[in-house]
C-alpha cells in the first residue's frame, strides 16, 4: 500500500518550507515521516492512510475535550452561519473575558488575541511600557513564541534543533534579554542585584513544557515573586500551556503566586486560533488606545474562535472534570513507569494535571541541564515503536505530552500494554 503520509510530505515540501506550517511537526528531531492527519475525533486521530491513533499530542494541549467535541463542533457551527469575522466588537467577547477572569482572578482586564506569541510579545511590550525599562528576564529551555526579544535560548522547536537562538533576531535587541537557569534561585538573586531596577519584567513558563515536562520549586516562585515585586519588575506567567491545563486557575492557582500579568492560549481556544494577554488594572490600562503601548488584531476576539473557547471552557467546569483528568494522566504516567521498570528499561513520568512528561533518565528533570542529559536516542526509539503500534506522542523529547477527557481508564491501560511490549523490546 503506498504510503499517503510520504507522498503528502514530499508534495508538500515543494511549496511549504519542510512541508509544514510550524518546526517541531516535521519530526525532524525524531526522524522519519510526519503523519499527515486526515481527522480527529476524541482520543483519537487519523492519518493519510487511514491509520488510527491514540492521540497524546492534542494539537499541543489545546485538546483538553477531546477532538471535535460535538458541543463544540456545534457551537463553532452556530457561530459561523451568524459570520466569520467583524472587525468590531461582539457580545462574545465580553462574555469570554468575564469568564476567564472569574477563573483566574488575577487577571482584572484582558485583552483576546489569536496566538500565543502575540500574547508574549504584548506582555513584554507592556511591561517595557509600563516600566519604562527595557530589560526583560526569561529562563533557559522556556518557549514562549517566536517573538525576537523571546527566541533566546527558546526551549521549543529550537532546542529541538539544537538552535539555542535565532536566525534573523538583531543583536542590539537580544542583548536587553537576560536568559537564567531555569529553577536556580541563587543566579535568580544575582541578576536582580545586578540590573533589578533595570528590569522591566520576568517571562516564566510556571511550569516548563517546551523542555519536557520540568517543574519550577516553590522556593523559585517565591523568590520570583519577591524580587519582582520589590524591583518593581512585572512578573508574567506564560500559562499559554499550563493554563487551565494543569488546574482550573492553572500553575498560578497551584503556586499561589499572583503574577501581574498572565498570558493565555491553546485551551481557551477549543482548538480555534484564539489566545490573550491579562492582569493588573494598572498595567493592562498602558494598552492602546488607553495607554501609548500599542496592539491590534484583525482577527482578535473572532466571534467562531471565541464560540469555540466559551464552550470547551464551560466544559471543564463541570463537575469533577479535573479530578478525572488528573486521574487518568496519572494512571498514564504509573503505568509507563512500571512497565519501563520491569523491563529494566532507565524511564521515569510526571505528571501534573492533564500534563504529562515522559523522560529517558533515572529521575525527573529539574533543570534544563538535566533534560539535556537524558537519553534522547532512547526517547527517539520508544517514539517511533509506539507509533508504529499506533500511538502518537509528541514527536520530540523536548515536548510535554497532554491527556484530554476522551481519553478513558480503557485507553490508558491499552497504552501501557502497548508500551510494555515496546520497553521489552528495546531492552
Ligand atoms: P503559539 O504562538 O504557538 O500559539 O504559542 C506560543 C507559546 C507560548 N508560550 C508557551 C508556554 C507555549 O508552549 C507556546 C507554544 N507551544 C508549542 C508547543 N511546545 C506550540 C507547538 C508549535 O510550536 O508548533
Amino acid at each position: 500500500m503506498s504510503n499517503q503520509n510520504e507522498t503528502l510530505f514530499e508534495r508538500a515540501k515543494q511549496i511549504i518550507p519542510a512541508g509544514v506550517n510550524s518546526p517541531v511537526r516535521a519530526f525532524g528531531s525524531v526522524g522519519g515521516i510526519p503523519r499527515f492527519i486526515a481527522k480527529a475525533q476524541g482520543a483519537h486521530v487519523w492519518d493519510a492512510n487511514g491509520t488510527q491513533y491514540i492521540d497524546y499530542v492534542g494539537s499541543w494541549g489545546t485538546g483538553i475535550v477531546g477532538h471535535a467535541h460535538p458541543e463544540v463542533v456545534e457551537a463553532v457551527r452556530e457561530a459561523a452561519v451568524g459570520g466569520l469575522s467583524f472587525g468590531a466588537p461582539t457580545e462574545a467577547e465580553i462574555v469570554i473575558a468575564e469568564e476567564i477572569a472569574k477563573i483566574v482572578p488575577s487577571v482584572e482586564r484582558l485583552r483576546l488575541v489569536s496566538s500565543g506569541t502575540e500574547a508574549t510579545m504584548t506582555a513584554i511590550r507592556l511591561a517595557r511600557g509600563y516600566t519604562g525599562r527595557d530589560k526583560i528576564v526569561k529562563f533557559e529551555g522556556c518557549y514562549h513564541g517566536h517573538s525576537d526579544s523571546l527566541l533566546v535560548k527558546a526551549g521549543s522547536g529550537l532546542l529541538t534543533f539544537g538552535n539555542p537562538s535565532s536566525a534573523g533576531v538583531p543583536a542590539d535587541l537580544t542583548q536587553h534579554t537576560i536568559v537564567l537557569p531555569y529553577n536556580d534561585v541563587a543566579a535568580l538573586k544575582q541578576a536582580f542585584d545586578e540590573f533589578g531596577t533595570q528590569i522591566a519584567g520576568v517571562i516564566l513558563e510556571p511550569i516548563a513544557g517546551n523542555m519536557n515536562l520540568v517543574r519550577a520549586t516553590p522556593e523559585f516562585v517565591q523568590t520570583l515573586r519577591q524580587v519582582t515585586e520589590q524591583n518593581g519588575a512585572v512578573l508574567i506567567y506564560d500559562e499559554v500551556m499550563t493554563g487551565f491545563r494543569v488546574a482550573l486557575g492553572g500553575a498560578q492557582s497551584l503556586h499561589g503566586i499572583t503574577p501581574d500579568l498572565t498570558t493565555m492560549g491553546k485551551v481557551i481556544g477549543g482548538g480555534m486560533p484564539l489566545a490573550a494577554f491579562g492582569g493588573k488594572k494598572e498595567i493592562m490600562d498602558c494598552i492602546s488606545p488607553l495607554g501609548g503601548v500599542y496592539q491590534a488584531g484583525t482577527l482578535s476576539g473572532n466571534p467562531v474562535a471565541v464560540a469555540a473557547g466559551l464552550k470547551t471552557l464551560e466544559i471543564i467546569q463541570r463537575p469533577n472534570f479535573y479530578e478525572n483528568l488528573s486521574a487518568r494522566t496519572q494512571q498514564l504516567a504509573q503505568g509507563l513507569t512500571a512497565a519501563a521498570q520491569s523491563a529494566g528499561i532507565e524511564f521515569c513520568a510526571d505528571s501534573v494535571g492533564g500534563m504529562f512528561g515522559l523522560y529517558f533518565a533515572p529521575q525527573f528533570p529539574q533543570t534544563y541541564a538535566d533534560m539535556m542529559a537524558s537519553n534522547v536516542d532512547g526517547f527517539k526509539q520508544f517514539f517511533h515503536a509506539m507509533l508504529d503500534k499506533n500511538v502518537a506522542f509528541g514527536p520530540s523529547a523536548y515536548e510535554a505530552g497532554f491527556v484530554s477527557a476522551a481519553h478513558t481508564p480503557e485507553l490508558i491501560d491499552e497504552t501501557i500494554e502497548i508500551a510494555k511490549q515496546v520497553f521489552a523490546q528495546m531492552k
